[in-house]
């Protein structure tokens, strides 16, 4: 099985992905968490290069190619193994970030973006997509909570952009039917509940994985 955690800076991702995988190791599943971009040491390098601030002449093109290099990696490196052997695959964002942020955020061509995603993820489609979603005030407003850690290239954007971001999410959300909405305000322990109902009907065939 093969899930993947989406939504804009702070929507509360990571809670979720951790106490995902205490979930399935509690169920004696072999489970792997990953991040995007990053997972493996040639993705992680791209990652420093990525989120650099001192990298601020990058142009939009070459920041997607970028993340496009990091995952086609981190697919063939480490996904595509997984799965083989069985083994859960938790990502922490995938190739609908690139659309989200790439395409409806900086304005890059969607069906570009749509021909590069699907050569770099080699038809490795998450059977399930959680999108948590935050309004661009809730994301400011956690933003300000950890002041003390400096931002990097990419949390420095406009609200505007933010704003553009989650609207793509929504979007695609709408048009593929792997996508679960989560409204990101409510409790940690009240999502990560949701997710697991969610999960648990896949399994269970009550509902279709594509
Ligand atoms: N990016 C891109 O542009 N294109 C791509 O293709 C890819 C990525 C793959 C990666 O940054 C950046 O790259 C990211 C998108 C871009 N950019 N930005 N900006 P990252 O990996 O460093 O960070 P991130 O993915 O954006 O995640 P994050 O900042 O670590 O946040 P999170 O994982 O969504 O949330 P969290 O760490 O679980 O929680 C954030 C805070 O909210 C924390 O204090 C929690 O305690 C709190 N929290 C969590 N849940 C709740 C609830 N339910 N209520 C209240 N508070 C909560």
């Amino acid at each position: 099985m093969f899930i993947t955690f989406e939504g804009i800076d702070f929507c509360g991702k990571s809670t979720q992905v951790e106490l995902l995988q205490k979930f399935f190791i509690n169920k004696g599943r072999e489970v792997k968490v990953i991040r995007e971009p990053g997972g493996t040491l040639i993705s992680e390098r791209i990652r420093d290069i990525l989120l650099d601030r001192k990298n601020s002449e990058m142009k939009m093109e070459t920041e997607f190619l970028l993340f496009s290099s990091s995952r086609a990696q981190l697919v063939r490196e480490i996904i595509i193994p997984a799965l083989e052997k069985n083994i859960v695959v938790i990502s922490d964002r995938f190739h609908d970030s690139s659309t989200a942020y790439q395409g409806f955020g900086r304005g890059l061509d969607i069906s570009k973006i749509n021909v590069i995603n699907s050569f770099a993820i080699s038809n490795v489609i998450p059977d399930i997509t959680f999108l948590i979603d935050i309004s661009v005030e809730e994301c400011l407003k956690r933003k300000a909570l950890r002041s003390n850690i400096e931002l990097d290239r990419i949390e420095i954007s406009s609200n505007t952009f933010y704003q553009k971001v989650r609207e793509g999410y929504l979007k695609l959300a709408n048009e593929e039917k792997r996508f679960v909405v989560i409204n990101g305000t409510q409790s940690i322990e009240k999502i990560h509940k949701i997710i697991i109902e969610r999960i648990s009907l896949i399994k269970k065939g009550l509902i279709d994985e594509n």
